[in-house]
C-alpha cells in the first residue's frame, strides 16, 4: 500500500467518524403537550388521559373544567419513585387556564407513570404518562 492511499483511507475514516459524532450529538427536537384537566364535555377526566413523551419534552397540565384539580403520580408503582414524586403537584389548582408544567429530564427512567387528581380519583380522574 502506498502512502497516498493510506493517507486517503485515514482521511475518509476521520470524516466518517466526525460525521457519526455530529449525528449522535444532534439534540432530538423536544415537543410540548397540553393535558386538559376537566374534559371539554364536562367529565372529570384528563384529556388526553394517555400520553407518550420523550426526555426533553414538556407536559403542561391546564385547568379546563370543573376545578379544583391536581396531578399526583403513583410513586409506589412508578418505574422511578423519585421522578414520580418530582413530577407531582399536590397543590390544588383553581383558575381556568392555570398550568402546571413538567419537563421530562434527560435521565428519566422510561416506562409508564400513572397519576390521578386527588379530589376526583374516585370519580375516575386518572392518567397515564409513558416515557419512551
Ligand atoms: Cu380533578
Amino acid at each position: 500500500m502506498n502512502l497516498t492511499k493510506r493517507f486517503l483511507q485515514a482521511v475518509f475514516a476521520a470524516v466518517f467518524a466526525i460525521g457519526t459524532l455530529v449525528i449522535a450529538a444532534a439534540p432530538a427536537s423536544a415537543s410540548s403537550y397540553t393535558i386538559k384537566m376537566g374534559a371539554d364535555n364536562g367529565m372529570l377526566a384528563f384529556e388526553p388521559k394517555d400520553l407518550t413523551v420523550s426526555a426533553g419534552d414538556t407536559v403542561s397540565w391546564q385547568i379546563n373544567k370543573m376545578p379544583p384539580h391536581n396531578v399526583v403520580f403513583d410513586d409506589g408503582k412508578a418505574p422511578d419513585a423519585d421522578l414520580a414524586k418530582a413530577m407531582s403537584n399536590t397543590k390544588m389548582m383553581f383558575a381556568s387556564g392555570d398550568t402546571y408544567d413538567v419537563t421530562i429530564p434527560a435521565d428519566a427512567t422510561p416506562g409508564t407513570y400513572t397519576y390521578f387528581c386527588s379530589p376526583h380519583r374516585g370519580a375516575g380522574m386518572l392518567g397515564k404518562l409513558t416515557i419512551q
